[in-house]
């Protein structure tokens, strides 16, 4: 720390020098993330409430407010009744309170959780954390969990299985459906990682995907406002089925305004919960419809161009990911593409690149990265 302190201008001014080093999503270069530029509402809304604090919600009723609705208005988009839930600091967060709440709903000495082989690296986080042996289920042939596979690994020390709507690596989205057929049969928590899908897949043009509360045996969700919902980090959700859940994840609170606390982080900002309700009330059903439609249109054109170009595609993309491979070193044209400023991801598991199709990757983008990854290649 400086003795004298360097004053506002001075500070401001190096922040801005220090701010050029990251990337921005305006380049339209950030292939790799499930993040993206917040919406404008969402920044404004955001420094609204820089100072509220959900952690003591009786200073901050208005905040509170806007997390229940946002809470709300997700659980309806997932036909949940009387859901509650919270935002928290992302997906990571919210899978932990879950499966919190499944283990010590369940009380087992030896708890197992069935996870998919896709589920995302959080849930190995949690499984360390909650002392949970994850117990994984094999794939089929386009990457959704196998439910037959599932039924196997079931055991006496289950106490719940995870779905994922739309996974990490490719979008895949998991039969729910069938899980929770198992899940009834063996009497076992389903929670569904919607962490991204959530925010895509009710917006899908012609797709059927059943994946919501409607479901009897789905027990909580989680689905992230801080991804395809367009709000600033942090802004994870966790909704519950139903509020007796949350008897399983309380902590006295005693000396604070509220006296029972039920998410894991103590402090919060509210105004994760204000940029989150912010984009939800701004859009509407159909400004989401219009920006997922435009993600999954630059997703089909991308994927098109690929193949045209002879690369093969992992699988046909059902959300805005799009993961390919090339005949040559897949993991090197990524290398490459790093090099020439493109920040795909390469994905190990299915040795292929992966471009995630957010708000901010438009038409132009994914034909300059398609041209980009055919000259590369073909110097490889
Ligand atoms: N569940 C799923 C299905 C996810 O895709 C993710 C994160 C999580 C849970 C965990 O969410 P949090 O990271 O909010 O705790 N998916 C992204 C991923 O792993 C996270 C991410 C976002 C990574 C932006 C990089 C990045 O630039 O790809």
């Amino acid at each position: 720390m400086h003795p004298n302190g360097l004053g506002r201008k001075k500070v401001l001014a190096e922040l801005k020098k220090i701010r050029e080093q990251d990337q921005q999503y305006n380049d339209g270069k950030i292939l790799c993330s499930m993040c993206t530029k917040p919406h404008p509402v969402a920044e404004k809304a955001y420094r609204l409430f820089l100072s509220s604090n959900l952690g003591d919600p009786g200073l901050f009723p208005g905040s509170v407010k806007l997390e229940k609705e946002v809470i709300s208005q997700l659980a309806t988009l997932f036909h949940g009744q009387n859901c509650v839930g919270y935002l928290v600091s992302g997906g990571t967060e919210a899978n932990l309170m879950a499966l919190l709440a499944a283990r010590n709903m369940a009380q087992l000495s030896q708890p197992e959780v069935v996870l998919p082989e896709s589920a995302h690296f959080s849930f190995t986080k949690i499984c360390n954390l909650l002392n949970l042996k994850p117990v994984y289920a094999g794939l089929d042939s386009s990457f959704k969990v196998d439910s037959s596979s599932v039924e196997k690994c079931i055991s006496k020390n289950t106490l719940a299985i995870v779905g994922t709507a739309g996974t990490a690596e490719l979008g895949a989205v998991d039969p729910i459906k069938e899980l929770s057929y198992i899940a009834l049969k063996y009497n076992v928590w389903l929670h569904v990682d919607a962490a991204f899908g959530g925010l895509v897949i009710p917006f899908l043009e012609n797709a059927n995907y059943k994946f919501d509360f409607t479901l009897d045996s789905v027990k909580s969700m989680t689905v992230d406002p801080h991804k395809m919902g367009m709000a600033a980090i942090p802004a994870g959700g966790i909704i519950f089925k139903d509020g007796k859940a949350l008897n399983f994840i309380k902590t006295e609170t005693p000396y604070l305004t509220d006296k029972y606390q039920y998410t894991f982080a103590g402090t919060r900002t509210g105004a994760a919960a204000a940029s989150a309700w912010a984009v939800l009330q701004s859009l509407g059903l159909d400004g989401f419809k219009k920006v997922v439609g435009k993600c999954m249109k630059t997703t089909r054109l991308l994927a098109d161009g690929l193949s045209e170009a002879g690369f093969k595609l992992v699988v046909e993309p059902t959300l805005n990911i799009v993961a390919f491979r090339s005949d040559k070193s897949t993991k090197q044209l990524a290398e490459k593409l790093w090099e020439n400023g493109w920040f795909v991801s390469y994905v190990p598991r299915y040795d292929c690149i992966r471009i995630v199709v957010m708000p901010h990757v438009n038409k132009q983008h994914a034909m300059a990265v398609l041209n980009d990854a055919v000259k590369l290649d073909k110097g490889n």
